[in-house]
């Protein structure tokens, strides 16, 4: 794939990722909207689908040789693949906290090349092309320079698709190891924090490639350090992420190492 086509994609990623952040946002307000329950603890919203069709709809429109894999539609692997999460947060959206993002990102060859994810409540739109940078709202970002953890402060996002005893663990060895630790709902805007600085750290124990892919690029390309997220079945089954200040990662990385963990879990930060 030419340069210039990474580059269409990318500027079109960033339009695209605020339009339906407004598409989402109109739903925002509107507290009459119709919830429903996937799982346990795991909503979907009108607001969600509609999004969810408005982005299959512009790449169909714009990029018709791409395929799409999203949380709400579902998709299947391909060589250039489109990697939506119309609504990330959705837990937060469905309740009234402002605290969502659209997050879409473009994965070619086994990389993401780029990602686009669009905080409607703040306006705030953060974006990442593999080689070129991170950027908030055009201006660029960088992760933090925090070494220390009794200075950092980190995510550990939580849901249902790993035992709870699992989550104390990991939450009580982070705060054992002297870090201020929060959950706050979203993968994606937490990946995006980590890439501007205004924490050091996110972790979570399984995500869908839908949650992170956008955020991965962000942190890489703003000077973050992740685990190999799509080592394995990571793409289509989802996996175990961290992602951190580079003078953090390693520790952060022991903290929260599979060892600890049950043997299934795979942990591909480890060679
Ligand atoms: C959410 C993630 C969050 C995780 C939730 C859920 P969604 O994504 O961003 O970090 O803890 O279980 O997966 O479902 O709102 O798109």
């Amino acid at each position: 794939m030419m340069d210039k086509d990474i580059e269409r994609r990318f500027v079109f990623a960033a339009d695209l990722a605020r339009e339906a952040g407004r598409c989402a946002s109109r739903y925002f307000r509107d507290r009459s909207l119709a919830v429903t329950m996937k799982g346990q603890n795991d909503p979907v919203t009108t607001a969600d689908l509609e999004a969810d069709q408005l982005i299959a709809k512009r790449i169909a429109e714009q990029f018709p040789e791409d395929r799409i894999l999203s949380e709400e539609s579902g998709g299947d692997p391909a060589n250039r693949l489109w990697i939506v999460d119309p609504i990330d947060g959705t837990q937060n959206f469905a309740r009234g906290i402002a605290r969502y993002a659209v997050s879409i990102a473009f994965y070619w060859n086994g990389t993401v090349m780029l990602g686009a994810i669009y905080d409607p409540m703040a306006d705030e739109l953060f974006t990442a092309r593999r080689g070129g940078g991170a950027f908030l709202n055009g201006s660029p970002i960088r992760a933090s320079e925090i070494s220390e953890p009794k200075s950092a402060l980190v995510e550990a996002g939580y849901s249902l698709k790993r035992p709870l005893a699992d989550y104390h663990a990991l939450v009580g060895r982070l705060l054992e190891a002297g870090y201020n630790v929060r959950q706050v709902g979203s993968a994606a805007l937490g990946l995006a924090e980590v890439a501007c600085g205004r924490i050091d750290g996110y972790c979570e124990l399984h995500l869908a490639s839908w949650d992170v892919a956008a955020g991965l690029v962000l942190v890489e390309e703003a000077g973050g350090r992740t685990s190999d997220f799509f080592t394995g079945n990571g793409l289509t089954d989802g996996n175990f992420l961290i992602a951190a200040a580079p003078a953090l990662q390693m520790h952060l990385h022991e903290v929260a190492e599979r060892e600890r963990y049950p043997a299934e879990l795979p942990c591909p930060i480890r060679s």
